[in-house]
């Protein structure tokens, strides 16, 4: 592995997932990985679970973590190659990468989409800028298009939940106030339609289609109910639109998954990756049920994140 920004840069999937399972067992069992090791870690937008699970991540594997908050805890930095910096930017992401590469031996990046732009986000134009710029192995802690450690936190949890040896996956739309990025989707379906022990539907309403590139040999039911028949596991997100590109085109709240959608399930655990707006995009039944593994999928975290630390150092 050189960098990890995506479910090709896995590699062998399952004896990835074999080995966070392992660590899971034994999280300080590799602690000298990770001595003198410093691990970088950028945001560009909020989190409460990505950057914290990653300083725990890199904690339980000796590493030592810096954080940065980009802009708010550092100069506004300009993005554009060849800018006339004579506006409110202060310094170049070209030099800032570049000098923080020198602090730290791996480093994870989190930007977000700009939702106005389909290109810009989907040629990773910012997340390219910063693998070009970057020394080290750089993770993608949710880039514009995609949010691996997610998906992989996912699979650990449906690994360590399965009931029988194939089990259905459905990933459902549902229904939010703000228009959202489509990356926990896209690498949702990028994961799960890989995975060889899974039948994986998508349902949404129609409009919501993701890009194909990530939901080719995935199933899309439009009828929610069809999907949820029988299902194993149910991970429910909001998405804004790719095709209208960032739009919210309707809001049916129809879709926000209650004990109802639940019952038609094969006594479904729960998966949503967090934050939840609750009674808005999953009732409070569903979130609280003891078939919810809301919390345990947000606890896998620290071993997706520990897992592609300990294979980027080692
Ligand atoms: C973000 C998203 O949908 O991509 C982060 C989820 C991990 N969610 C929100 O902005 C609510
Ligand atoms: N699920 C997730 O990535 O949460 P944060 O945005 O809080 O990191």
């Amino acid at each position: 592995m050189k960098n990890f920004t995506s479910f090709a840069d896995a590699g062998d999937y399952q004896a990835l997932l074999n080995k966070a399972l392992e660590i899971k067992q034994n999280p300080f069992g590799y602690q000298h990985i990770g001595r003198n090791k410093t691990v970088g870690l950028i945001f560009f937008n909020p989190s409460l679970r990505t950057r914290l699970s990653s300083v725990k991540a890199a904690y339980n594997l000796g590493a030592q973590a810096w954080v940065l908050n980009a802009g708010a805890d550092s100069w506004t930095l300009e993005m554009a190659d060849g800018a006339v910096m004579n506006g409110s930017t202060q310094e170049h992401i070209k030099d800032a990468i570049a000098v923080m590469s020198q602090y730290c031996d791996v480093l994870g990046v989190r930007t977000f989409p700009t939702l106005t732009d389909r290109d810009e986000d989907y040629e990773e134009r910012t997340f390219n800028k910063i693998l070009q710029y970057a020394t080290v192995p750089v993770i993608s802690l949710e880039s514009a298009t995609r949010h691996p450690l997610q998906s992989f936190a996912d699979l650990i949890t449906v690994a360590e939940f399965k009931r029988t040896e194939r089990v259905k996956v459905v990933l459902t739309w549902a229904p939010h106030v703000r228009a959202l990025p489509q990356c926990v989707p896209n690498s949702f379906a990028e994961w799960f339609s890989e995975v060889e022990w899974v039948d994986f539907v998508i349902t949404h309403p129609e409009g919501y289609e993701l890009d194909e590139r990530f939901t080719k040999g995935a199933r899309i039911e439009y009828d929610q109910r069809k999907a949820l028949e029988g299902a194993d596991f149910v991970q429910a997100k909001n998405w804004s639109s790719f095709h209208d590109y960032g739009q919210v085109l309707g809001n049916d709240p129809a879709w926000m998954l209650t004990p109802a959608h639940m019952a038609l399930t094969n006594d479904a655990k729960f998966l949503h990756c967090l934050p939840v707006r609750r009674n808005v995009e999953v009732s409070d039944a569903v979130l609280d049920a003891p078939g919810s593994l809301i919390i345990e999928e947000a606890g896998n975290r620290v071993f997706s994140m520990q897992t592609v630390l300990h294979e980027l150092l080692k």
